[in-house]
């Protein structure tokens, strides 16, 4: 389903684009996107532009309790396609993240990597972020190729802002100046049915929706073989208080089920 070339990609660059890949699913995945808009959760969060004339909505972790997002993420080829990207025999269902931005709506998505949001550490991770709709390369996702390799991990900050996640914790280190002309960065135009993959420590960011249409994406967040619990010094997000786990763990699977292997 996937060549050599992408995988050796996906290893070496931590990102890569397939075409075409979930284009039976895009009907579905609009569904579970209206469902959710109609029934935000309680982790659901609204980034307004500074001058007001924006919206962002994003929610997490309902794949569970939105048919089309769990029929998605059991019976389509995510799953094979991750195992195969990550190298990994097993894949578990992390999370899913729904991203909804305004048509003109002035609120970009701040340059980051997503594992140290989260109390997952490994190198087999994946993130599915599958646009519902045609986005031009200004207004899609971008990408620092190679950066999943990086020794240090970034400290998150919340995007409405910048307070740190783990203030003065130097296991994390300040964002470099991505947009200093020093980095490669990877972007494509993409069209429903089209995915990017990338992996959890890839730093990535999006500019605002310039396009004069809302842009709707869901993100599907998987994980492989090596990757484990672990214990952050803070909240991380999605944030689970009750998740009762110790560092090395694998993610428990009444919560994060096996999904492949
Ligand atoms: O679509 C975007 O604005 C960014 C998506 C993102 O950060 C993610 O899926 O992790």
């Amino acid at each position: 389903m996937i060549t050599a070339e992408q995988i050796a990609q996906y290893q070496t660059e931590g990102v890569v684009v397939l075409r075409g890949v979930f284009k039976d699913w895009v009907g579905k995945l609009n569904a579970g996107a209206d469902y959710n808009v109609e029934n935000p959760s309680h982790r659901a969060i609204t980034h307004q532009a500074k001058d007001n004339s924006g919206r962002f909505f994003e929610d997490f972790s309902n794949w569970q309790s939105i048919p089309e997002f769990k029929e998605f993420v059991e019976q389509s080829k995510m799953a094979e396609i991750a195992a195969q990207l990550m190298q990994s025999q097993k894949v578990q269902m992390f999370h899913d993240h729904y991203l909804d931005k305004a048509a003109v709506s002035g609120v970009a998505t701040p340059w980051h990597q997503d594992m140290p949001y989260y109390f997952v550490d490994g190198m087999q991770t994946a993130s599915f972020w599958v646009p519902l709709d045609s986005r031009e390369e200004r207004v899609s996702l971008k990408s620092v190729v190679g950066s999943h390799l990086w020794p240090k991990l970034i400290m998150p900050t919340k995007w409405s802002g910048n307070a740190e996640f783990y203030p003065g914790d130097d296991n994390f280190m300040s964002l470099p100046d991505i947009d200093n002309g020093d980095y490669d960065i990877r972007s494509w135009a993409v069209e429903p049915g089209d995915v990017v993959v990338f992996n959890f420590k890839t730093v990535h960011g999006a500019n605002a929706n310039a396009a004069p249409t809302a842009s709707r994406t869901v993100s599907f967040r998987v994980v492989g073989d090596d990757a484990h619990y672990i214990q952050r010094p803070g909240d991380t997000s999605p944030n689970y208080p009750d998740i009762n786990q110790t560092t090395g763990e694998r993610l428990r699977e009444d919560w994060f089920p096996t999904i492949y292997g």
